[in-house]
């Protein structure tokens, strides 16, 4: 997977981007970051990329031409299968599956805007899908391009490599991670479920899947909604029910 991001800020990217999985997964090759800053893509001596509203008002405006600029330079590097994106508050809100649908793409550009935002005629011509990470206002699209390229690359096979898969983890079935615990086993007099010292790993399976359920039914029952559970997780969580009411 390669991210092509247009940024005002390419420092932040490189820095964010060389750790933790994702630097690894780009150390590694498996995923491929350049950055491209409008500010090189502009004609005059003040390398200019953003001009006041017309109609008057606060804020600046993103111009369009370095913009567009750097996107052609970033789309004509490789020929594959690609989106051009820009984050903003007002696209389609990330959630797993939408991370999941990202992923099946080999590239993705993504325009991270700041001060009030892009000239529409850009959006209009240049932009194929608008993506929201949530209903708040941020001062620039960098963060959300982060989180969506972070979301993104450990879906990707070879990303986790300690896991078996991503599936294993939160959300990927829809529902809300199992607890975890580390020693000591007993802290400030609160132990560790004892299931999870028995080392039998069938029923800590069991034990995390309930849990799974069960938390995911407390804290988010929303999302049990949007899932249809089959018998054996709806007999776990009437049994997780059942043993509160104990
Ligand atoms: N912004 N999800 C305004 C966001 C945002 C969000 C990005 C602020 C774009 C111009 N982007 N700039 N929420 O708040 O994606």
């Amino acid at each position: 997977m390669r991210f092509d991001v247009i940024t005002l800020f390419p420092d932040l990217f490189e820095q964010a981007a060389s750790m933790g999985v994702v630097g690894k997964a780009i150390a590694a090759d498996t995923i491929q970051l350049k950055t491209w800053n409008p500010r090189d893509f502009t004609q005059d001596v003040h390398r200019t990329v953003d001009d006041r509203p017309f109609g008057g008002g606060p804020g600046m405006v993103m111009k369009i031409e370095p913009l567009q600029k750097a996107i052609k330079s970033a789309v004509k590097v490789i020929d594959k299968p690609t989106k051009v994106i820009y984050l903003s508050p007002q696209g389609r809100k990330l959630d797993q599956q939408g991370v999941e649908y990202l992923a099946k793409f080999s590239r993705l550009v993504l325009l991270a805007g700041r001060y009030e935002g892009i000239d529409e005629r850009l959006l209009e011509a240049d932009i194929d899908e608008e993506w929201s990470i949530g209903d708040f206002v941020l001062s620039g699209g960098e963060l959300p391009a982060l989180v969506l390229i972070d979301a993104v690359s450990r879906t990707l096979p070879d990303v986790l490599g300690h896991k078996c898969s991503a599936v294993e983890d939160s959300f990927a079935e829809g529902l809300l991670d199992h607890p975890h615990y580390t020693r000591p086993d007993v802290f400030d007099g609160i132990s560790v479920p004892s299931v999870l010292l028995s080392g039998d790993h069938k029923k800590i399976a069991r034990w995390r899947e309930k849990q799974s359920l069960g938390k995911t039914w407390q804290k988010r029952p929303d999302l049990l909604e949007k899932i249809e559970l089959n018998e054996h997780q709806q007999s776990l969580l009437d049994e997780f029910i059942q043993e509160l009411n104990n």
